[in-house]
Parts: structure tokens; sequence; C-alpha cells
């Protein structure tokens, strides 16, 4: 855990969050401000700021995050698609330093994302 980390936090409990899943790898949760009608954040437990620090050590939790994202898209209401993103450092426009995926979908295809 890193102190003064928000999803740290979460993980931890000592923040409130809406949880849709949790093993002991990865949580997932509802985005506090909602960018989609479907938009969950799944998270690695221990502490990761971005992919630009990740090592092999972190693959489980990684590749667990991306093995997860159909159940949740499609439990949350996106069966048809969705899209996973993950924001990376100043430029990638990464606001909270924990890596977190952004699953969203649940309505119309919006174009590309670029
Ligand atoms: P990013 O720009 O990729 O770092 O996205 C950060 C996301 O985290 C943003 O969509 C809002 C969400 N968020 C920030 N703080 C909290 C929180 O305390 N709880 C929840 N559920 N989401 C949060």
């Amino acid at each position: 855990m890193s102190e003064n980390c928000i999803f740290c936090k979460i993980v931890a409990g000592q923040i409130p969050s809406k949880k849709v899943y949790e093993d002991e790898l990865v949580y997932a949760f509802h985005d506090i401000s909602p960018q989609r009608p479907v938009h969950i954040l799944v998270i690695p437990k221990h502490h990761l700021t971005s992919l630009q620090q990740a090592t092999p050590a972190d693959e489980p939790a990684l590749g667990r995050i991306l093995s997860v994202a159909n159940q949740l898209a499609t439990k949350a209401g996106s069966p048809g698609g969705f899209r996973v993103i993950i924001n990376n450092g100043d430029i990638g426009c990464q606001e909270v330093q924990h890596l977190h995926a952004h699953i969203v979908g649940g309505d119309q295809p919006v174009g590309p994302i670029l």
C-alpha cells in the first residue's frame, strides 16, 4: 500500500467504493464520475503507479485486469462490447497515480477513440 494513494485506500476499505469484483490480484469498482452508461475501473491490489513503472512482477495482475474485463462489462450492461482505456503519465492524461483500466461501454459506438 502506498501512503496517500486514494486507490490503495479504496482497496483497503478506507475510502468507500461501489465494488463490482474482487479477487486476490485485482479490485473493480464504479467510476465516481461515469463518462458512459457503463464505466468501471479495474486496478491491481498492489500499488503500481502506471505502465511506465510496470515490470514482469506485475504481469499476473495486469493479465487479470484484461481477463476479467468481459465478464465485468457484460454484467454491468455492455454485452455487445466495450473499451479498455489505460491512461499513463502526463502525456496520457493520467489523473490518479495508481494504474487503473477504464472499462467503458453500455451504449452505441461513439467512433474511433483518437
Ligand atoms: P484517469 O484520468 O485515467 O487517471 O482517471 C481517473 C478516474 O478515477 C476518473 O474517471 C475519476 C475516478 N476517480 C477519482 N477518484 C475516485 C474515487 O475516489 N472513487 C472512484 N470510484 N473513482 C474515482
